[in-house]
């Protein structure tokens, strides 16, 4: 997708958010899911090269309800296990961790995932995923309960907008071998790795 036609676009750059703004009466791509009082908007994750051995997924989850709810993890069929991962940047060093005890969506609160941030990770990809596809992933929610959603195999806007890091967040964990990350370890990774 070339064209900023989602919310994303506004978020991720500002010097984007009038050009963004100014395509929202385009056609949407966005899809939202619904399970009890948790909401997904519209699951994505960009196209990897052949023989990239993970890729990350981003969404937006929004709790309705009044009380906190812990997003658990899930499963794809298009790889051996999805995480839920979270990017801190120090001192210009990006680490990832898995995050295995649960991530707390807070009662009323909006958790967006986006690159440089919390993101899913599919680890051990069994084929590459391919602009405009469409895969399947369950979602596992403590208190809700399972969620089916479909993630959009696309370009996060801020990489179709001309903002000089392009590529970047393409190249996402394609430099990382995944049986390094064991579920307390972090990784240091140099400033130019973004995912
Ligand atoms: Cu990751």
């Amino acid at each position: 997708m070339m064209t900023p036609s989602s919310v994303h676009g506004v978020r991720a750059c500002l010097a984007s958010a009038v050009m963004a703004l100014t395509t929202l009466t385009a056609p949407a791509m966005a899809h939202e899911y619904r399970v009890g009082d948790i909401e997904v908007m519209h699951p994505y994750a960009p196209p990897t090269p052949p023989g990239a051995p993970m890729a990350a997924g981003y969404l937006e989850i929004i709790n309705h309800g009044d009380q906190d709810e812990r997003l658990l993890g899930g499963s794809v069929t298009f790889a051996h296990e999805l995480q839920v991962h979270e990017t801190t940047v120090e001192d210009d060093v990006s680490r990832m961790r898995q995050i295995t005890d649960g991530l707390v969506i807070p009662a009323g609160a909006t958790v967006t995932f986006q690159p440089m941030g919390k993101h899913l990770m599919f680890v051990d990809l069994a084929e590459p995923l391919v602009d405009g596809d469409r895969k399947n992933a369950t979602l596992s929610f403590e208190q809700a309960g399972e969620l089916d959603v479909e993630f959009a195999i696309e370009h996060a806007d801020a990489e179709s907008m001309d903002h000089g890091d392009m590529n970047h967040k393409e190249m996402n964990h394609e430099d990382m071998s995944h049986g390094d990350m064991s579920e307390e370890e972090t990784m240091e990774k140099d400033s130019a790795h973004k995912h």
